[in-house]
């Protein structure tokens, strides 16, 4: 590990070269300080087309061979949940810093066990949990912690859309939990980046399109500690002529003011009194974003960004293992609520 030398760039290694491991490696490429030496998968030709396509010396099927031949202090895996717990396993047991993508683990005690291990090995665990590293999410969040429309006492983040998400994801389609632990992971934790942690939440779920395995619309009901209450709603089951995919739209009422995220970034702001100002929050795109994805693909790049930042100073991510514990623990909770018809308590972590 080279965290002393800030001259040195740090060693990566990206572990699944599927649909989303390309948006990493972009963001990778972007960020200096940081040089992504393998690629691995399991499926051999993966990983030797991103090798090619990215210009990564490194190349394998497995793991414990990429760790015996390359020096590494980071692997960023993008390999399925399935495949999680024998990932951190092997990188903790090489002392190697992890980011996991979502959701992780597969169950809150996997992921708890996994946490605990990281901890016990000294390597840093880093779930990449993208949403609220949205440009104009992040100006949301900063202006509510900041205060400038009080004490929130309502919120709704909604995710509304019928883009075709199973064309590039197919999986998606035989998940017998569908929408709540694969988009609404992300919504949830884009609440608790709003309002924090919470205290008992209630969920209704319907699946509207025959042809999938799981729930395609949720709708949960959140009270937060501090008191606010919000609804996060998700469907990819919705008509819209002009469709915002894959845009988190954000309702706040505060007790000195209000904002409105609406599509395409506009945000605006209600004043006391009936003052309106609007601002459009629309970033630079990273140059190899794509259309309508571009809003996820920026968000990789600050994710990524933030995470060397904080490796090289020393400090947790914001979406660290066990924060992200409790943005996994809602969606555990929702699917428990939706079951049972009961408001249900989640799990914290410790
Ligand atoms: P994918 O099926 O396209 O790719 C997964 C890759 O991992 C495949 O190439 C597979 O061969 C490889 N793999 C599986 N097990 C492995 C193992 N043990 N070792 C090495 N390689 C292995 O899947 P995807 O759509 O790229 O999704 C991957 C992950 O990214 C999922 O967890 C998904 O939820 C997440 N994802 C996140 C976002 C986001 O915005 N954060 C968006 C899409 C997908
Ligand atoms: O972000 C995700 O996890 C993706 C998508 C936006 C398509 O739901 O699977």
């Amino acid at each position: 590990m080279n965290e002393n030398n800030p001259n040195e760039p740090l060693r990566g290694a990206l572990i699944g070269c599927g649909f989303f491991a390309r948006n990493q490696l972009h963001a990778w490429q972007d960020l200096t300080g940081v040089a992504l030496v393998a690629v691995c998968d399991r499926e051999l030709e993966r990983a030797e087309r991103f090798g090619r396509e990215f210009g990564i010396p490194g190349i394998f099927s497995d793991v414990e061979a990429m760790f015996a031949q390359c020096p590494l202090d980071f692997v960023d895996i993008a390999a399925p949940t399935p495949a999680h717990a024998a990932l951190v396993e092997a990188a903790a047991h090489h002392g190697v810093d992890i980011i996991c993508q979502k959701p992780f683990a597969g169950s809150l005690e996997t992921a708890r066990r996994l946490i605990n291990l990281c901890e016990a090995r000294g390597v840093s665990l880093t779930i990449h949990e993208n949403f609220r590293w949205q440009h104009a999410i992040r100006d949301v969040v900063r202006l509510v912690d900041k205060g400038e429309i009080g004490r929130p006492f309502f919120g709704r983040v909604s995710y509304r859309s019928g883009f075709d998400v199973f064309a590039n994801q197919p999986y998606l389609a035989e998940l017998p939990r569908f929408i709540i632990q694969d988009l609404g992971i992300h919504v949830l934790d884009i609440a608790r980046a709003l309002f924090g942690d919470v205290a008992h939440l209630s969920c209704e779920t319907d699946r509207i399109n025959p042809a999938i395995k799981g729930e395609d619309t949720a709708t949960i009901m959140l009270r937060h500690d501090a008191g606010t209450t919000c609804v996060v709603d998700c469907s990819y089951a919705t008509t819209l002529a002009e469709d915002p995919f894959p845009q988190s739209l954000i309702e706040i009422d505060g007790a000195s003011g209000s904002l409105r995220l609406g599509r395409d970034f506009v945000l605006e702001r209600h004043r006391p009194g009936g003052g309106k100002e609007r601002r459009d929050l629309t970033p630079d795109w990273p140059a190899w974003s794509e259309q309508p994805w571009s809003v996820i693909q920026e968000s990789v790049v600050n994710l990524q960004r933030d995470w060397a930042e904080c490796r090289r100073a020393g400090r947790a991510a914001a979406t660290h293992g066990a924060d992200n514990f409790n943005t996994l623990s809602l969606v555990e909770a929702a699917y428990r609520s939706a079951e049972t018809g009961q408001t249900v308590v989640p799990q914290r972590w410790r």
